[in-house]
């Protein structure tokens, strides 16, 4: 490595038993989680949805290029907006531009254009993947990774929303050119999930489909 400003890593490291417990402890969180559309209608605490956007915010990123913006949504007007737009695509989506094939795999989730959850839940977070970078004076930077470092910013942010209690769906209708449009967000940004978030309802169910999770030796090979 060549020199360059370094300052210490702080980070806390544990004996081994500890480090079990400890993993033990979130996996026994994170096997919690499921995707869910069935949100309460009660808003959201905005301190607890930006604290997880800074949590999101810590994400590694292509040479820390953090090329992602987040549109928290909770004006119910511009909610119900994306949830026509959204129903709109929805529809054509689901009665011809979505293959057979498609179809077929989200036939066990019972899906359909209907989106009505977008009024009910108490936010929206809508992600935004900077394909490229602007400085001030309109001129372009190249942004690296961006589809894995908005992917990864995403999956911090999912975590720490589950730890503190609240609920969410990754919704991804296509195309989403639409939350550019309602949103006016500038022309370097891509919409890359809306991201639907509230209290679960009471009687919050998720798919059993869902449940069908693989077992660790279907997915991990260890040399
Ligand atoms: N965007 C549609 C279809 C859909 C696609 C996938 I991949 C899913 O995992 C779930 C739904 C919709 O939201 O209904």
């Amino acid at each position: 490595m060549k020199p360059i400003p370094s300052v210490p890593l702080k980070m806390q490291t544990f004996a081994e038993e500890e480090m079990g417990q400890r993993a033990l402890a979130f996996f026994e969180l994170m096997k919690q989680r499921h995707s869910t559309r069935d949100f309460a209608d009660k808003p959201v605490p905005l301190e607890v949805i930006m604290r997880c956007l800074e949590t999101a915010g810590r994400a590694p990123s292509g040479a820390n290029q953090q090329p992602w913006h987040f549109v928290v949504v909770t004006d119910p007007e511009i909610k119900h907006k994306i949830r026509l737009a959204a129903e709109e695509e929805e529809r054509a989506f689901y009665a011809g531009r979505a293959s057979e094939e498609w179809l077929e795999a989200l036939a066990p989730l019972g899906t359909d254009a209907d989106k009505s959850f977008i009024d009910r839940a108490g936010c929206l977070i809508v992600i935004f993947a900077q394909s490229y970078g602007l400085t001030e004076d309109g001129s372009r930077v190249k942004h690296y990774y961006v589809q894995e470092s908005v992917g990864i910013a995403t999956g911090f942010l999912i975590a720490a929303l589950h730890n503190a209690g609240l609920a969410c769906l990754t919704h991804t209708p296509s195309p989403m050119g639409f939350l550019s449009e309602i949103l006016q967000r500038p022309k370097n940004e891509r919409a890359y999930i809306n991201l639907v978030v509230g209290y679960p309802a009471e009687d919050a169910q998720v798919p059993q489909h869902a449940l069908d999770k693989k077992d660790l030796t279907e997915f991990v090979t260890v040399l």
